[in-house]
């Protein structure tokens, strides 16, 4: 009898990372899935690395994030010395420095012009690295996630299907979403999308954009640059990548979409330009970080009276 592989899982939180945390356990027999932010990776990631806990896998995987300096050590040293595998895959620009460790693999793009998503080459490393059968429903999931994480559905293939899987991952929510996915894999559902999902993603569209609409009107531009950017600030609980998208696309003069949610005292940042880096904004102000295009941080009371201050008044 074959040995069970026990693996632990660190994965983003979105439908990138929940795309990777499927096919991990599509995969593997034995495979326990954390799912993290860019936030809090690096905390999670050593506080397991560095517990007891640790030597009782055979294989560590982290993907669609990335870790910071310190814990790249640490994962270089376990490597080394003992008998734990710890392999990390992110295709975030900002992680590419990652690469120099042999046991890092980031990349932005699969070829040149086709972007790379934290689904893809995961799935890429599993068939390589693990023989994984092939399969047609694996290759269409993970380029339906693929097509989301980029954008390129919207800005290459106007494809709408990769969205309604977005739009389906919220309905749902993380662990429902898998049990659906994988019920798909297995072939026990002809399609992803069946009549069940077709009625709840119509209602929910017309949700989103009766919300949206609400947002325009109150979306208010901040009447001098912050860092040299044109941001636009809407107060909004839910929907914010969507609002992000939307509002920035609608106003090339935007460069930031702040979207600015008082009840969780959080603020998220979009941007549709290559050249604005939303991470580093919302690490420099914001007690925050993220990614170049989408990011995050906290406001507490002080911090909105700065904020206003800066944004509203000369
Ligand atoms: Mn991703």
């Amino acid at each position: 009898m074959a040995e069970i592989i026990k693996a632990k899982h660190f994965t983003d939180s979105d439908l990138d990372g929940y795309g990777c945390g499927t096919i991990s356990d599509f995969h593997f027999d034995d495979v326990d899935i954390v799912n993290v932010n860019p936030y809090n990776v690096d905390e999670k990631v050593s506080e397991f690395l560095q517990s007891g806990d640790a030597a009782q896998y055979d294989y560590v995987f982290i993907t669609d994030v990335s870790v910071n300096e310190e814990n790249a050590k640490l994962i270089e040293s376990i490597n080394e010395h003992t008998d734990i595998r710890i392999v990390l895959i992110d295709h975030h620009a900002t992680a590419l420095w990652l690469n120099k460790y042999p046991w890092a693999t980031v990349k932005v793009e699969h070829e040149p012009g086709k972007l790379a998503s934290g689904t893809t080459l995961f799935l890429e490393y599993l068939k390589t690295e693990w023989a994984m059968k092939k399969s047609t429903r694996l290759e269409v999931f993970a380029e339906m996630v693929r097509k989301y994480d980029t954008w390129e559905w919207e800005n290459v293939y106007k494809d709408i299907q990769p969205k309604r899987l977005n739009d389906l991952f919220y309905i749902y929510g993380g662990k429902r979403f898998m049990q659906h996915i994988s019920l798909y894999l297995k072939r026990i559902l002809s399609g992803i999308f069946n009549e069940e999902e077709n009625l709840v993603l119509e209602l929910e569209r017309e949700r989103i954009d009766a919300y949206i609409k609400q947002k325009r009107r109150g979306l208010v531009m901040v009447h001098r640059p912050i860092d040299g950017y044109n941001l636009a600030i809407v107060h909004a609980d839910k929907y914010h990548s969507e609002i992000g998208h939307v509002f920035a696309k609608e106003n090339e003069e935007i460069d930031i979409v702040a979207i600015v949610d008082m009840n969780q005292q959080k603020v998220s940042f979009r941007t549709i330009k290559d050249s604005v880096d939303v991470g580093a904004f919302a690490r420099k102000y914001y007690n925050g970080g993220g990614h170049a295009a989408a990011s995050g941080g906290t406001i507490n009371h002080l911090a909105v009276s700065n904020f206003l201050k800066v944004a509203f008044e000369g």
